[in-house]
């Protein structure tokens, strides 16, 4: 049985006059979390995945290592999210492969253009520019697609707007067995990684391009990236891969986006696993095995969260489409603001789901302060706003019935190689015959 469910995509253009960005409150400096200067700062960390896996109905404890023990500082997070990234590339995603040897390309105040060679395959793929007003260089959001990001207001904001066709480098409607587009120009038509990772890969190069492009108009260390819908899975993955990333903002991303894969099943009306598989090959191919066993996954999108944190990150939801598994989303993010808290950075994720309009990728009124409260934050750093958790009644779940484990205390500092506990005196002397 095969449902086709079209959700229609609202384009609405012009957006209610932003009110610029007063500057009556002085603008506080924000020291939010910088972005790493590297794409993936875990690279070196060794990581063992397990032979076997084992059937979990609850989310599995993003604090526990592969090894059975649990993380103990802030510093163990790093490598611990090495593991959870080797997961969702083998069992979820597929792989993304590091920077190829050569990446090369040009940014204007129109256009970006990407040129990557690799094992001596070429692919080239570009992007539109759209300033805000003012003197650069400016952050950036990345747009993947071309609806449901309110593109107004992150230009009243002071973001440059990149906008990015993903299709150009993942193409849609072809089998997994053929995939095309520049990523698997590079990598083989026949690669296992499915089209959000390669999609994200494509954001990765733009980043590359900007960083290297000196900075005179766009800053190559202020990026946000953003999508609605299949490009909201995008965003997701995009912003989860990339720790140079400052702020990933997914909207309305449905299943094999944001909601939690073990929520899917019992979520009325939302989009099975099956058919998110099935639909396109976002997923990667290995994915293929779980859309009818979620519970064996090792890894769910809790963790997917997890690996953007500690940096910016607002997920926007759609309660009123139950297609879009909004209850599962708002586990995941529920699930996945533990690890900000245990990092000390609960501040730092929004997930707001409490909006009227039901139409699908509607720019909406809701969104527009925190939209440009979270740009400010992470982009220009130019106000700390603290995050928020807004889930509608009408799609709220309770990420109690999803766990078996506590949030951990962690210390700070270092645990390689681990401290040796004092030894502390014996109290009484030892007697002397
Ligand atoms: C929410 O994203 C998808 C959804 O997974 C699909 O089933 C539907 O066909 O399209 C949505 C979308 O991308 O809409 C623009």
């Amino acid at each position: 049985r095969s449902t086709v469910v079209a959700l229609a995509v609202t384009a609405l253009t012009a957006a209610a006059a932003v009110t610029a960005v007063a500057t009556t409150t002085a603008a506080r400096a924000a020291d939010g979390p910088a972005a790493a200067s590297v794409e993936d700062e875990g690279a070196d960390c060794p990581v063992s995945l397990p032979g076997s896996l084992a059937a979990n109905p609850r989310l599995p404890d993003p604090f526990r290592k592969l090894d059975g023990t649990r993380i103990a500082t802030t510093s163990d997070w790093r490598c611990r999210r090495a593991e959870i990234r080797e997961l969702a590339e083998r069992y979820v995603y597929g792989e993304k492969p590091a920077k190829p040897a050569t990446v090369t390309g040009t940014v204007s105040r129109s256009t970006v253009t990407v040129n990557v060679t690799h094992n001596g395959r070429n692919a080239s793929f570009s992007a539109g520019v759209s300033l805000p007003s003012g003197n650069g260089p400016f952050p950036v959001v990345v747009v993947l697609g071309g609806f449901g990001a309110d593109t107004t207001t992150i230009r009243s904001a002071g973001a440059a707007v990149v906008t990015y066709d993903p299709l150009a480098v993942g193409r849609e409607g072809t089998p997994r067995s053929n995939k095309q587009g520049a990523f698997y120009s590079l990598y083989g038509s026949s690669s296992s990684t499915g089209l959000l990772l390669a999609w994200a890969w494509g954001v990765s190069r733009i980043i590359d391009v900007i960083e290297q492009s000196g900075g005179d108009i766009l800053r190559g260390d202020a990026t946000g990236v953003t999508g609605c819908s299949r490009y909201g899975k995008g965003a997701f993955v995009t912003g989860a891969f990339d720790q140079r990333i400052a702020l990933t903002m997914p909207i309305e991303s449905g299943s094999a986006g944001a909601p939690i894969y073990r929520g899917l099943p019992g979520e009325s009306g939302a989009q099975p696993l099956s058919s998110a598989y099935g639909e396109q090959p976002w997923l990667g191919d290995a994915f293929g095995a779980f859309t009818g066993s979620p519970n064996t996954l090792p890894v769910d999108t809790h963790q997917i969260v997890a690996m953007v944190a500690p940096r910016g990150l607002f997920v926007m939801d759609n309660p009123h489409i139950a297609w879009l598994a909004p209850r599962s989303s708002s586990v995941a993010a529920l699930g996945g603001a533990e690890v900000y808290r245990a990092l000390g950075a609960g501040d730092n994720l929004t997930y707001w789901s409490d909006v009227q309009d039901g139409n699908h990728c509607a720019v909406r009124p809701e969104w527009r302060t925190p939209l440009q409260q979270h740009i400010q934050k992470f982009l220009s750093k130019t106000a700390n706003t603290p995050g928020t958790i807004r889930i509608s009644s009408r799609a709220a779940g309770n990420l109690s019935e999803w766990r078996d484990w506590q949030t951990p205390t962690l210390t700070d500092g270092p645990t390689t190689p681990p401290t040796t506990p004092p030894t502390t005196p014996p109290t009484t002397p030892p007697t002397t015959p």
